[in-house]
């Protein structure tokens, strides 16, 4: 068995920064946009995020390709500033402890995250030498639901994606990991994650010994 994670919302909340800086974006823009629109915006890349943040404005299709890069950048740069503050008291309950059980297990660990900036949080987590592999948004060209991310994490732990566990928070991650034919366990509400082999409300849950008995 090999273990690969997604990075916002199963190791750390950067949702929550994502979110102060694409409201900042919406507010230059003239807009409100809500912790509820953010929702939408979880597992989703940075460019479909624009344009969901867009089509919530109802400015869907008024602005050139050069604009949006332009918004892209200037909200990135506002949530590189909010990460680079970031300390390891804010990784997510459970899972420092749980990617040190599974390396002491001998179990391959992957990151599989949408992110382009996953390097520099892992770096400020500290958790960076946890992962054997790390498959971030800089290394792949289509985004969850798309099974490329989870894909390249087996292949470079050299594992079957029978033989790999995916662990995500997002309903396009779990669709992600389901396609690339890999067993999936979904960390928050069952409702949303009901794709999943199982779920967890949090990596705190979940130990070798469970892991073992789920799928080997
Ligand atoms: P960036 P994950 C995703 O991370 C986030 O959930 C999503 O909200 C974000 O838009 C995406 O990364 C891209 O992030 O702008 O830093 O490249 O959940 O796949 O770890
Ligand atoms: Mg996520």
């Amino acid at each position: 068995m090999n273990c690969l994670f997604d990075l916002d919302g199963v190791l750390v909340d950067t949702a929550k920064y994502h979110y102060i800086a694409w409201r900042n974006l919406a507010k230059r823009l003239g807009f409100d946009f809500t912790e509820q629109d953010n929702e939408r915006l979880k597992g989703v890349s940075r460019m479909a995020s624009l344009e969901i943040l867009l089509e919530v404005g109802g400015l869907t299709d008024k602005f050139t390709n050069e604009e949006k890069e332009q918004m892209a950048a200037e909200k990135n740069a506002e949530y590189v500033r909010l990460i680079t503050q970031m300390t390891p008291e804010e990784i997510l309950p459970g899972a420092r402890d749980f990617l040190t059980a599974l390396r002491a297990a001998g179990i391959g660990v992957a990151l599989g995250s949408a992110s382009k900036n996953a390097q520099t949080i892992l770096d400020r987590l500290q958790l960076t030498s946890l992962f054997d592999v790390i498959i971030d948004g800089t290394k792949v060209s289509k985004a969850k639901p798309d099974p490329e991310v989870f894909l390249k994490g087996a292949e470079a732990l050299g594992a079957q994606p029978s033989d790999c566990c995916v662990f995500e928070d997002a309903a396009a991650g779990i669709e992600a990991a389901r396609r690339g034919g890999m067993h999936c366990i979904g960390i928050g509400n069952p409702s949303v994650l009901s794709h999943a082999d199982f779920c967890v409300d949090a990596l705190a849950d979940m130990t070798v010994d469970r892991l073992k008995q789920l799928f080997c």
